[in-house]
C-alpha cells in the first residue's frame, strides 16, 4: 500500500497533468483521512484490521467455528495462567496482548480463573476483584480487536457441579455484561475429571441455559471427562456420542499435552471420530510439556499435531503466558518484561509458539 502511494505521489512530481490530478485526488483523500483520524478515539482507527473488525462474531456451522461471513475461521490462541495467580495476573495487561497480536500472530486470549487452589474463586479468593481482572482481560482484547475466552478453570474440585451456585451466578453476571460483545466466548469448565459426562452434561445444560438468558450467540465451549479428553478413557468417545441437544454455538473442549505420550498416542483417533460424528471441538488449552506443566518438551510431536489441528481447522490456545519455572511457561523464569518480550526473554517453548504461529500468520 506505501509503496502504491509513493509511486502516485513521485508520478505527480514529475509534472504530468493526469498525475497531477491524481496527486490532488490523493491529498484529498488523505486530508479527509487525517481529518476523520481526529475525530475518532485511537482505538476505532487501528480497529480497521484487527481479527474481530475482519471475522467479526463467530459462531458454529456443523463441526467447524465459522467468521461473521461463514468462512472457516481457527482461533489462534495463547491462555494465560491462572489470572488469581502472581505468575498469571502480571500479563493481564494491554500491552501484553498488543505484542502477542502484533508480534506473534496470535488472535484471541484465554482467561483462566482457577475455581480452586490459591486464591481461586471458590476457595477464598476475593470475587468482586478477581471479575475485575476478568473485565480488564475483556476490556484490552476487545480494544485490540481480538477473541477472548472467560475460562472458568476447575481441576482439583473434578466435579464441576461443587462450585454449581458460583459457576451459574458467574456466568449469569459475565453474560449480562457481554451480551452485545463479538468478542466474548465462555468456556464454562475447564477440566472436568472423576465424574461421568452425564454429570457433567447437565452442568453443562444449566450453565448454558443462563448464558443463554442474556446472551444469545456468544459460542460456549464445554470441558469434557477426563481432563477435557472427550471421554472418560483413552479410548472412549461419550461426548460424540451423545452431545448437547436444542442449543447452538456449542463447541466442547479437547486438551492434550505433547510431552505426554499417552495424549499422542490416544487422542489424535479421538478428534478423528469426533470430527466423523460431526462434533465441534476446539482445543481451548495445549502444551509442549507433560501434563505436570514440566518435564521435557516435545515439539516432534507438537509438530504433528499443529498438522491434524489445521487439516481440520482446529482452533487451538497454548498454555501458557506466565514466567514460572516450568517448561509449559511461554516465559524464562528470570524474564521480569511483562510485554514486549525479546527473543531472549522467551522460554524453549515460549521461541517454538512464537515461530509457529508466526509462519501461519
Ligand atoms: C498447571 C500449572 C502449574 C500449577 C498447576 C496446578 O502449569 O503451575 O501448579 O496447574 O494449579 C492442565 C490444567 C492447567 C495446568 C496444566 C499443566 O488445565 O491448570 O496448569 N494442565 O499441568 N491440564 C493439563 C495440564
Amino acid at each position: 500500500m506505501r509503496g502504491k502511494r509513493k509511486g502516485r505521489l513521485s508520478a505527480g512530481r514529475h509534472g504530468s497533468t493526469r498525475g497531477c490530478r491524481r496527486f490532488g485526488a490523493f491529498l484529498l483523500v488523505f486530508c479527509l483521512t487525517v481529518a476523520s483520524v481526529g475525530l475518532l478515539p485511537a482505538s476505532t482507527v487501528s480497529a480497521a484490521s484487527t481479527p474481530v473488525s475482519k471475522h467479526g462474531r463467530l459462531s458454529v456451522k456443523g463441526a467447524n467455528l465459522v467468521d461473521s461471513k461463514g468462512k472457516v475461521f481457527q482461533l489462534c490462541g495463547i491462555s494465560t495462567h491462572g489470572i488469581n495467580w502472581d505468575v498469571g495476573k502480571a500479563y493481564v495487561n494491554k500491552k501484553a496482548f498488543k505484542t502477542l497480536r502484533d508480534e506473534w500472530g496470535v488472535n484471541a486470549i484465554r482467561l483462566s480463573l482457577y475455581t480452586e487452589g490459591y486464591n481461586g474463586y471458590c476457595s477464598g479468593g476475593n470475587q468482586a476483584e478477581l471479575r475485575k481482572l476478568v473485565y480488564n482481560g475483556v476490556k484490552y482484547a476487545t480494544e485490540l480487536g481480538m477473541y477472548v475466552i472467560i475460562d472458568w478453570h476447575i481441576l482439583s474440585d473434578g466435579n464441576p457441579n461443587t462450585h454449581y451456585k458460583d459457576a451459574v451466578n458467574f456466568f449469569g453476571i459475565m453474560a449480562k455484561r457481554y451480551k452485545n460483545y463479538k468478542n466474548v466466548i465462555y468456556e464454562i469448565c475447564n477440566e472436568p475429571n472423576g465424574c461421568s459426562w452425564s454429570t457433567v452434561k447437565s452442568y453443562a445444560t444449566k450453565i448454558i441455559k443462563r448464558i443463554r438468558k442474556y446472551d444469545k450467540n456468544a459460542v460456549i465451549i464445554v470441558g469434557t471427562p477426563s481432563w477435557s479428553q472427550l471421554g472418560s478413557s483413552l479410548t472412549s468417545n461419550e461426548v460424540a456420542n451423545n452431545p448437547i441437544k436444542g442449543y447452538k454455538n456449542i463447541m466442547y473442549s479437547l486438551h492434550f499435552y505433547a510431552g505426554e505420550s499417552a495424549h499422542n498416542k490416544y487422542l489424535p483417533a479421538k478428534l478423528r471420530y469426533a470430527r466423523k460424528k460431526g462434533l465441534p471441538v476446539i482445543v481451548s488449552e495445549f502444551g509442549l510439556s507433560a501434563a505436570s506443566g514440566s518435564g521435557s518438551i516435545n515439539k516432534t510431536a507438537m509438530n504433528t499435531w499443529f498438522q491434524l489441528l489445521n487439516k481440520y481447522n482446529i482452533s487451538y490456545f497454548c498454555w501458557s503466558l506466565s514466567n514460572k519455572a516450568e517448561s509449559s511457561a511461554l516465559l524464562k523464569s528470570g524474564t521480569k518484561k511483562t510485554s514486549g518480550w525479546k527473543t531472549s526473554d522467551l522460554s524453549a517453548a515460549g521461541k517454538y509458539i512464537k515461530s509457529k504461529y508466526l509462519a501461519r500468520k
